[in-house]
């Protein structure tokens, strides 16, 4: 038998007894919610399920209003109920934005009542997590008035699932979550993920990898192509897709697929893929027709392309916007759209100049159902980048934001790492301080922009592999909605709906929590703006976990006489990439932030920094700092014996063992890297010296 899984933050747990507020069993003890719509029996089967862990009670599920009670949850859209429609301001309601919703307690024919509305059914699925949330940590309920909608209007998980090999890139939590030879029967496990992620407010999920293919092993073993991602857009695989986007958009997600785009010639039978090619055209137009009488609310294509051995345009001396666009026409009479990616790479010796240099000329040119999306940094991912120029540059293309929840090179959830800090840096950067003054979060406001967060929850019993990685996709999900909520926020409305509100709980968890970023970038990094220095292993796909600072010296630029690697004007001009202001600002190592000093500066080993210590010295002294808080972490992880249930205790417990263990051996790895090429000692005598 399979193990049971975790309730993650959907657990539902009483809230404590003596302090139930009255006022929950009065409003929510009989649920009249309209029926009809698929999103309607997700709203009931929800409502039952959490007010019953709440309420220690099922509430009773009513088809028309309950007079006799004393007061009732009222869930419906304005159109669709009298007792909704009389009790709130049908005007506001009907100009919310798709996903938003009303919550407001009033009276009505002399009973309380609750009113949870929207107008749309799938804003009455986030309503309904929203309000057990609320009622979850405890939050009251009298004179409740409520308007929520989601900022960003796309807001996707893009799972890097390998659908026939049923294993996922950078995931570290197992096989995949989706067993796409067992359908169309559908797995319970999949409604319980659905509801995992509308509890966050996701509503597009991207169900494979964007590695369609497996560049090089297709090629050397041509039978490798039966396991390769591309094939779901094969008829046969599609259909058995329909069910699955079912149960998704019964919690209003909508489903993609990532596509290769040399499909035409792999799926089809044509002899090119060339975007300008005619034939070309009509095949994705007819592939997409497919694609929509399977799944009419299909969300669109995600494409990888003229990157990391994934074929693209450039095969057929096309450009971005060619590619792009072909897909889009063939989407458009749909309603879906391509999420292109901007992941290219391999032009230059420095990455980090690529992206902005191959898509800023092209602004304006996508078709207007085209999202860019663009990962947070330059590089990949790492434990701390500088923001992507692209973002603020391009403003008349739609841009998607990608985040990575999966922790790929931030300790593959061995270590814990909460992400959401660094999101947040991420989303509250001015990108254009002294022009257009627009923060990242400010960038995704039309339709058709949002946020992609790569995925990496599995088949592991607790989804993460790392128990406190869910908050990952908690926060991410979150963000998406609002990237107004601050961390502290985040973190605290997870850590009860996950672990309870013993205060002694909530405070250690909350402060294991916001300092794990900061000690996993001090013990891998140094601190000062390096970055991938870990081991990549034979093949692409393994590692990034372990320390290698030998393996690829141009992203440290480690020599002789210093460290960093000079992106400003004395070299590849990446830093003039920015508007002036940030320009500027990256330019001058005495006004560039310390944080990303040696991302933009080679610096000799003894440059003074403004508390007087050298570079070498620093590094030395931040590595060994992140080991003290990675054991720290685990001190106060320790504290929590008895205070927390045993199976998650344990479980957090011998993973800080091994982080502890793991951080050492970074801070040695990269401190006697710093010695062997400084040459200059230790003041604290710490380092080895040979
Ligand atoms: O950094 C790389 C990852 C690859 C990933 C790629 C990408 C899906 O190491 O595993 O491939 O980024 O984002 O496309």
């Amino acid at each position: 038998a399979l193990e049971p899984y975790d309730d993650c933050w959907l657990r539902y747990g009483e809230v404590d007894g003596a302090s139930l507020p009255e006022s929950y069993r009065t409003y929510c003890a009989n649920v009249y919610a309209s029926v009809g719509a698929p999103e309607l029996g997700a709203v009931r089967e929800e409502l039952r399920r959490g007010i019953d862990g709440l309420l220690g009670r099922e509430p009773h599920l009513w088809q028309h209003p309950p007079r006799s009670a004393e007061g009732f949850l009222a869930v419906g859209t304005p159109d669709e109920m009298e007792v909704v429609h009389d009790s709130v301001a049908v005007d506001a309601v009907d100009s919310l934005a798709d996903g938003g919703f009303h919550l407001r307690t009033t009276e009505w024919e002399g009973c309380d009542v609750l009113v949870l509305t929207a107008p749309t059914d799938r804003g009455l699925v986030y309503g309904t997590f929203h309000l057990l949330r609320h009622l979850s940590l405890g939050r009251s309920v009298d004179d409740l008035d409520l308007f929520e909608e989601p900022a960003n209007a796309e807001r996707l998980v893009n799972h890097w699932d390998n659908p026939f090999r049923r294993s996922m890139e950078r995931g570290y939590a197992g096989q995949s979550l989706f067993d796409f030879e067992a359908l169309p029967n559908l797995d319970d496990r999949y409604v319980d993920y659905a509801r995992l992620l509308a509890s966050v407010g996701i509503n597009g999920v991207v169900l494979n990898n964007v590695n369609t293919e497996i560049p090089d092993r297709e090629s050397a073993n041509p039978a490798m192509s039966e396991l390769a991602g591309w094939r779901l857009l094969e008829s046969r695989y599609l259909e058995d897709l329909t069910g699955l986007a079912a149960l998704f958009r019964r919690y209003g997600i909508r489903t993609y697929l990532s596509v290769n785009f040399g499909a035409p010639e792999k799926v089809g039978d044509l002899e090119t893929s060339d975007p300008t090619d005619e034939r070309v055209e009509r095949w994705w137009a007819e592939k997409a027709d497919e694609v929509y009488d399977l799944i009419p609310d299909f969300g669109g294509f995600v494409v990888k392309a003229d990157s990391e051995g994934q074929p693209g345009p450039y095969n057929y001396d096309a450009d971005h916007v060619d590619g792009a666009n072909v897909l889009a026409r063939a989407l458009e009479p749909h309603g879906g759209r391509v999420w292109w990616r901007a992941f290219v790479y391999g032009s230059h010796s420095d990455r980090a100049v690529q992206q902005y240099e191959t898509f800023e000329p092209l602004d304006g040119e996508f078709h207007d159902n085209v999202t860019v999306q663009v990962k947070n940094g330059p590089i990949d991912f790492q434990p701390r980048e500088p923001i992507s120029p692209v973002f603020g540059q391009m403003p008349d293309t739609d841009l998607g934001l990608e985040l990575q929840i999966t922790g790929e090179y931030t300790g593959q959830h061995v270590h814990a790492c909460y992400h959401v800090p660094m999101w947040k840096e991420v989303l509250e950067f001015d990108t254009d301080p002294e022009g257009h003054g627009k923060r990242v979060k400010e960038l995704f406001s039309d339709p058709g922009t949002g946020l992609a967060g790569v995925g990496g929850p599995g088949a592991d019993p607790n989804w993460t592999g790392h128990y406190l990685a869910q908050a990952n996709l908690y926060g991410y999900g979150r963000l998406a909605w609002n990237p107004d909520l601050d961390t502290a926020t985040i973190t605290d409305e997870w850590v009860r709906q996950t672990f309870g509100h013993d205060p002694e709980v909530v405070e250690t968890v909350t402060d294991v929590m916001h300092d794990s970023w900061p000690a996993v970038v001090d013990y891998t990094t140094g601190g000062l703006g390096l970055m991938h220095m870990m081991y990549n292993g034979e093949a692409r796909l393994e590692n990034h976990y372990d320390p290698n600072p030998e393996e690829w010296p141009g992203y440290h630029g480690a020599s002789e006489d210093g460290i960093g690697v000079d992106r400003n004007a004395r070299a590849n001009g990446f830093a003039q990439q920015y508007p002036d202001a940030l320009a500027d600002r990256y330019d001058d190592p005495e006004t560039c932030p310390e944080e990303l000093l040696l991302f933009f500066h080679h610096l000799p080993w003894d440059h003074e920094l403004d508390d007087g210590r050298t570079v070498v010295q620093t590094l030395y002294d931040n590595c060994f700092a992140g080991v003290e808080l990675a054991e720290t972490l685990r001190e106060r992880w320790r504290s929590l014996d008895g205070r927390v249930d045993e199976r998650r205790f344990r479980h957090v417990a011998e993973r800080f063992d091994e982080q502890v263990v793991q951080a050492e051996r970074w801070a040695e790895t990269l401190t006697a890297f710093f010695y062997d090429h400084s040459g200059v000692p230790d003041e604290l005598g710490r380092v080895p010296r040979d």
